[in-house]
């Protein structure tokens, strides 16, 4: 079986969102399109408490885009984005969801961000993603969405270590730093993935 795995198509990743990723919107009719191309579809939804430490506006002097040590691990200080319940933390209603069997929340401890859809950053917990996919026997995965050198890319890399066929959808993504993405991609090439 073969999963699609739609990451964080969500307001505030879009065009005029709080954390926009230029030309996000392009990527939704083409992820409609490819839908049908799987047997079993999934997404992802970064959501995140208002006093998230991943935010620059939790940090005296820290400015947005900053890089600060969170925990023990490197955190980038984004803008407020994908606050519960908040508009810029829905899906986009462009964005087909009749197939979406299931949403993966993620990034609701405030201590800790979680770029990919399987762990938080510290692979400390787990969103039942692996579980969930293995139990319905997938066995390949395609990951799509928003935005391609965090989320993606790290639900991606997450994917191979837990053994499954892993392509990023190209066409399906688009980046926040392009240049960054382009050595990522290397990366999970390295690693074994493939991108489409
Ligand atoms: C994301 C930064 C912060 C993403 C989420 O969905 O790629 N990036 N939170
Ligand atoms: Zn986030």
């Amino acid at each position: 079986m073969k999963a699609l795995i739609i990451v964080d198509v969500q307001y505030d990743f879009l065009p005029e969102g709080a954390l926009a990723v230029a030309k996000g919107d392009e990527i939704i009719p083409v992820i409609n399109c490819i839908q049908k191309d799987y047997d079993l579809i999934v997404a992802t939804q970064d959501w995140h408490p208002n006093n998230h430490k991943s935010f620059a506006s939790q940090h005296v002097d820290k400015l947005t885009f900053d890089v600060i040590e969170l925990n023990g691990l490197q955190q980038v200080l984004w803008p407020d984005h994908c606050i519960q319940g908040s508009y810029g933390a829905e899906l986009s209603e462009k964005l087909e969801t009749d197939r979406v069997e299931a949403i993966f929340r993620k990034g609701m401890d405030p201590e800790i961000d979680s770029y990919s859809g399987f762990y938080d950053n510290g692979r400390r917990k787990n969103t039942g993603l692996a579980g969930y996919l293995k139990d319905r026997q997938v066995t390949e995965v395609h990951v799509c969405g928003l935005a391609a050198d965090y989320c993606v890319f790290y639900t991606a890399m997450d994917a191979l270590d837990e053994g499954f066929k892993t392509s990023i959808v190209s066409k399906a993504t688009k980046a926040i730093d392009k240049g960054a993405f382009i050595e990522k991609k290397n990366e999970f090439v390295q690693k074994g993935g493939s991108l489409l």
